[in-house]
Parts: C-alpha cells; structure tokens; sequence
C-alpha cells in the first residue's frame, strides 16, 4: 500500500508581516503590520487536523530558529545573543527582519521529492531547496536538510542530496515549481519541473518580478534524482503570470494523481496534449480571471485522495469570498468530475503572507516498508495534536510587529518554544542555540 502523507510547516514563533518576498503581492500588501503568531499557528494546526480527520497521513515539520543568531553573527554582529539581536535592530534592522521571519512554515518550498516508483535506484529522494533569491528563505536550506535527514534516515530507503549551490542561476524553490501525475501516488509518474527562467540561455523573462525556479536547477534536481528523461517534463511559467503575482507554480496549478488543475495564463507552452491519459481541468480568463486567482489563491489548495478514491479540494476561504472562485467552485464536483468535494479552510494568518493551504505542505509519498522507516513522531495524531495546540497556547505571542523581532525577550520565548518542541517530536538536540 503507498500513502501520501502531507508534511506541513509548523508555524513559527516569531510569524510576522516584514514585507520581505519578492513578487508576492500579498506579502507586499501586509509588510510591517501587526501578526497574531498564536493565531496563525492555531490555524496550521487546525488544517492539519482537517486533512487527519479526512484520513489524509498528516506529518509535522519543525520551525526553524529564529532569530537566527548565527547568521547574524555571520554577517559581523557580536556580543552574546541578546546583545546581537538588540544590535541588528537598531543598526540593521531590515537584516534583523530577513534573520527572524517564520516563512519555513511554507512547506511547500523546502524541498522536491520523489517517490521511489520514479527513480532510477527505487529509493526516496530529496533535495532540499536553496532558495537562494531571498536572503530571509536562502538561511532555511541548512536545517530543513537537517530535518529532513533526521525524519527520512534510513538510506536503504531514503537518498538525500545537498541543496543545489546558492546561486541565482541555480535558483530553486522546491515543490512549488515541481508537480507529479501518475495513475495513482503507487504508480510510476510523470515529474513536472516548472521553471521561471532558463539562466545560462536567452529566453523571454518577467519584466517586472523575479523568475524565482530556474532550468538550470530543475534540470539538476531530475538528474540527481535519477528520474527518466522520458517520464520527465519541463514547462515555462508564463512570464506575465509572474508579473501579475503569480511568484511561484503553486499560486496557479495543482496536481494530484491523474488530476491536474491549472490556469490558462499559467504557462507558456499550451500543455493541453503534454499528457495523454491524465486528465487535464484548464480553468480560462472567463471563469476565472488571473488576478482572482492569485488574491484568492484557488490553486493553492490542496487537492487530495481520500481512502473511497475521490478527491477533495481544501481551498483557502477566500475563495468563497470572491465571486469568480465561489462561482467556479460550485461547477468543480460534478457527476463525471474525479473532485467529489470543496472544502473551505481559514489560513488567513497565513495568506496575508502569500502562503495559502499547499503552501504550507510538503508532500511525500511512501509505501508502507518506507512509512515504518519515517520518524514516527513526525506524523501527526490526536494526541499529538492535542499537545501542539497547548504548545502554542503556553509559548505564543497574539501580536508581533517586525520592530519587536528585537526584543531579547522573544529570543528568549522562541528558544524556550522550541526546546519544548524537540521533545514533543522527539528531535533531540537538533537547534543550534541548543549544541552551544
Ligand atoms: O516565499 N512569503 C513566502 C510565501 C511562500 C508561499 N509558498 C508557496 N507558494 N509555495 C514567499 O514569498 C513573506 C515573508 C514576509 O514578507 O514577512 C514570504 O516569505
């Protein structure tokens, strides 16, 4: 039996609103107002119990640390940890602001992954992404590395590979860009790679916003990953759905299994015929037009199959809010569709950041021998649940500005967090405040 387990990023301690992310309209639109942290993480938590009481496999992923002192250190502050952070604040605090943001949380983006009936050696593999157009997601590659190793150990099952170099033109931003189609997660499938921009070639680019996924890195993850060329795609994101916010594949397609919904505007190929025996749900400019789809991030939701063999789809609630998606939505379950059903989930803490549902889930598909293999606290039960949620209650503030990210006194709340946290999920000493 194989499963898909979605992997969501657990909401950090110090989530807040800096207006850091290139391209991502909603990240622009909120910068330097007041986050709930509380809120926002109650509201991960409660879509992780969402897809859990589906019967969906549900993981957790640790926060990362942050403030992220030692790469503070690394760009010349010094003085003990309390002194750095009040430092950075006063002398450079749009650094202190890219060393202190929670965006792992978009699972999405840590890493491609492929299943072991794709590649070439029938092991797992992983390669976590560099992301290296934005100093404040380049800093999460190194640890979510360490997780993803610590979770996926055993290497007679699992291969991981170094995060491609921190180059622009190696620019990778995990599976975002990176979709699947097969028969069923079982069955051998076809890797879509969607890239933003070739960066060794010429070739039509975004004018306003950075190509965020290049070839290059693509090209190099399929490789590494052993998958064959004959089963593997690559496609172009339309430059000007970049243009119009459209920063990363996800913001404007999904897929699961035989299913693949997406956006006319998404691409600049016409993709139409790409994959015979799939079954292809274009939505056009009349149904819904671009720049509803990326307020309302419709394709950003998670489309997944429940144990009956339907599919489900988990949108943002903001698509019920806007008349284009609320309209369209009440068309997707019909008789002959494989969606059965819409669902509606509020990650506003979330959106207003630009990350929606399948933002904030790395998906991993594993059969059952591989299942036993995964760290087990890293799956997600009522019981564990129930420990988060009082996790967050006791650790969380309900108000952060980007001006607080220097208070000691939060480095000092995040630490205690996430102390607390390495013994829920069993994780050992795997923060670097707690190896000095
Ligand atoms: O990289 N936002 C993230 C959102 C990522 C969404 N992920 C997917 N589409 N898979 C980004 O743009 C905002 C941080 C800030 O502005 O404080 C941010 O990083």
């Amino acid at each position: 039996m194989t499963h898909e387990i979605n992997f969501d990023g657990l909401v950090g301690p110090t989530h807040n609103y800096a207006a850091l992310a290139v391209g991502n309209l909603a990240s622009a639109a909120h910068g330097m107002t007041v986050s709930n942290p509380k809120e926002a993480a109650l509201q991960g938590l409660a879509k992780m119990k969402f897809m859990m009481d589906l019967g969906v496999k549900q993981g957790v992923l640790p926060p990362h640390e942050r403030p992220f002192v030692p790469a503070l250190r690394n760009l010349g502050f010094s003085g003990n940890d309390a002194e750095i952070v009040e430092r950075a604040q006063q002398d450079a605090p749009l650094l202190l602001r890219a060393c202190s943001s929670a965006s792992a949380m978009w699972a999405a983006n840590s890493a491609v992954v492929s299943p072991s009936s794709d590649t070439a050696d029938g092991k797992v593999h992983f390669t976590a992404a560099n992301m290296a157009t934005q100093l404040h997601r380049a800093i999460e590659a190194e640890f979510t590395s360490r997780v993803l190793q610590r979770f996926f150990a055993d290497q007679g099952y699992f291969a991981h590979h170094e995060p491609l170099y921190c180059n622009m033109q190696l620019s990778d931003e995990g599976a975002a860009n990176h979709m699947r189609l097969a028969a069923s997660h079982g069955e051998s499938g076809i890797e879509i790679f969607v890239y933003g921009k070739k960066a060794l070639a010429p070739g039509v680019l975004p004018a306003k916003f950075p190509a965020r996924q290049t070839f290059e890195a693509s090209d190099a993850i399929a490789r590494l990953h052993q998958l064959s060329p004959a089963r593997t795609f690559f496609i172009q994101q339309s430059p000007a759905a970049i243009d119009a916010g459209a920063f990363h594949n996800d913001v404007v397609a999904v897929s699961n299994e035989n299913v693949l919904l997406y956006h006319a505007s998404a691409y600049v190929q016409d993709i139409s015929k790409y994959f015979p025996g799939m079954h292809l749900i274009k939505v056009s400019e009349e149904q819904v037009p671009l720049a509803d789809a990326i307020r309302s991030y419709l394709f950003n939701s998670q489309l997944v199959t429940l144990r009956d063999g339907g599919m489900v789809l988990i949108c943002p609630s903001e698509c019920e809010e806007i008349a284009s998606t609320r309209e369209y939505l009440k068309t997707v379950p019909t008789s002959t569709s494989p969606i059965h059903s819409c669902h509606f989930i509020d990650v506003r803490q979330s959106m207003k950041n630009g990350g929606g549902p399948a933002c904030l889930r790395l998906r991993v598909v594993l059969n059952d021998e591989q299942m036993g293999a995964l760290h087990q606290r890293a799956l997600l039960t009522p019981p564990v649940y129930d420990q988060l949620v009082r996790w967050v209650h006791a650790h969380y503030r309900d108000k952060l500005h980007p001006d607080e990210l220097g208070d000691p006194k939060l480095l000092e709340e995040t630490r205690a967090a996430l102390d607390d946290l390495s013994n829920i999920l069993q994780l050992g000493s795997i923060y670097d405040f707690q190896k000095r």
